[in-house]
């Protein structure tokens, strides 16, 4: 029941549905938490977003990076709670990458009308390293492309506990989120939380 998206791509079904998942991103948000980031250009980020671990993936005016300080509270990120590694790293290694070891966990919030545009993932230092997305709540359509911009894309459903491994020669892929339906989750209410887990250095 795991499907092969492409070579170094795959989702795990329902890898990751356990509810202590939940009960971190709240205690997580409770200290830094969710916002709407700027573009470099100055237009606000529809998906909210905060992040755990050493490092987080920030937006502003001043362009896309990671750091180790929320730049809303000046403090560091909330750490990585031990099983979101364990978890990260399960994932990856059924998927084909032993050894991963995310420094940079960045967590998304969706809420209907919301909708992540087709883009790459390339702020990372290390492009060896596998990403590892997990999907709680609200199903989602993700859309899956290739390397090129103009490479035709794939639709694929995300539903709650569903882990998706992307590495090797699907790293630099082009992917985006459609826009989320209107709906209800016994776990998230009227949302969609991702957390994507990274070796951003
Ligand atoms: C999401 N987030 O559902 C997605 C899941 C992001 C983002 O895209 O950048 O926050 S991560 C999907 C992903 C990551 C790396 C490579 C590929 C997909 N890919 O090759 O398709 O909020
Ligand atoms: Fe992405």
């Amino acid at each position: 029941r795991d499907d092969i998206l492409a070579p170094g791509a795959m989702i795990l079904r329902g890898f990751a549905a356990q509810p202590e998942i939940l009960a971190e991103v709240t205690r997580i948000a409770a200290v830094s938490p969710f916002r709407h980031m700027q573009t470099p250009g100055g237009r606000p980020i529809g998906v909210e977003m905060t992040n755990c671990g050493a490092l987080g993936w920030v937006s502003d005016r001043g362009g896309y990076r990671y750091q180790a300080q929320d730049p809303l509270t000046g403090r560091p990120w909330p750490p990585m709670p031990a099983g979101f590694v364990a978890l990260a790293g399960a994932a990856a290694a059924r998927a084909g990458f032993p050894g991963f070891r995310p420094d940079a966990c960045l967590i998304n919030r969706y809420v209907p009308g919301v909708k992540m545009g087709l883009h790459q993932d390339r702020d990372e230092a290390d492009l060896g390293a596998p990403i590892v997305s997990v999907s709680l709540g609200l199903p989602a359509t993700f859309q899956f492309g290739g390397p090129e911009r103009r490479d035709p894309v794939a639709k694929h459903g995300l539903a709650h506990g569903d882990v998706v491994v992307w590495g090797g020669p699907a790293r630099l892929n082009w992917h985006g989120i459609l826009t989320l339906k209107p709906g209800e989750h016994p776990a998230t209410g009227a949302a969609r939380i991702n957390l994507t887990f990274r070796r951003a250095r």
